[in-house]
């Protein structure tokens, strides 16, 4: 948690940059360092023991590296049994294609680098086409949604200088427009 920068850092208002390849051996660290504190997080001992927070994603800026790469981990569900929905480190994420559908979390955002909540609703495409490079260098194009695209949307803005709470209506943090989708 000492690694993760908060919000007011510069760093975390910055365009990163994209990633070469073949990846360094500090940039296959970093990607190694961010997917391994997603899976201790998500691990309620270990967590607690090492007292984390928990997170389902953690991009390079949040650990003062500005470049295009974040850890992505997205149980299929907290008990922590199956196979994650999601679980790659994506570099130079490039999101193709949003639907028209927002969707949002009902209980709004958090961010590892804000340590205030900030109430409202984050609405997000419910369904993106991802491009990305993973640390071998290998090209992806998925099709997420609902909780995995609202992750990456979230870790992808992180590349780009966004925060979550850049999303929240100041008017009226809770507005719903009319066929949102609202995810627990
Ligand atoms: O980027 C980060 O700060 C990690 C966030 C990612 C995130 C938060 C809310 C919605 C989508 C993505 C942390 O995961 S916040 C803590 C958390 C932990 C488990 C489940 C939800 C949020
Ligand atoms: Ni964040």
């Amino acid at each position: 948690m000492k690694d993760i920068v908060r919000d007011g850092n510069k760093v975390l208002r910055q365009q990163a940059k994209q990633v070469k390849f073949p990846l360094s051996a500090e940039d296959k660290k970093l990607a190694e360092d961010m997917m391994e504190y997603l899976e201790v997080s998500q691990d309620p001992e270990l967590c607690a023991k090492y007292k984390l927070r928990a997170g389902v994603g953690l991009a390079a800026p949040q650990v003062g590296v500005s470049e295009m790469m974040a850890a992505v981990l997205v149980p299929n569900d907290f008990e922590g049994e199956g196979e994650p929905i999601f679980k790659d480190v994506i570099i130079n994420p490039v999101i193709l294609s949003s639907s028209v559908q927002r969707c949002a979390i009902t209980e709004g955002e958090g961010c590892l680098s804000v340590d205030e909540d900030v109430p409202g609703f984050i609405h997000r495409a419910a369904r993106i086409t991802l491009k990305y490079q993973d640390v071998e260098g290998t090209e992806h194009t998925v099709r997420l949604k609902n909780y995995p695209a609202i992750v990456c949307q979230h870790e992808i803005d992180h590349l780009h200088g966004t925060l979550f709470y850049d999303h929240v209506d100041k008017e009226n943090p809770f507005s719903k427009v009319d066929n949102d989708l609202f995810i627990e």
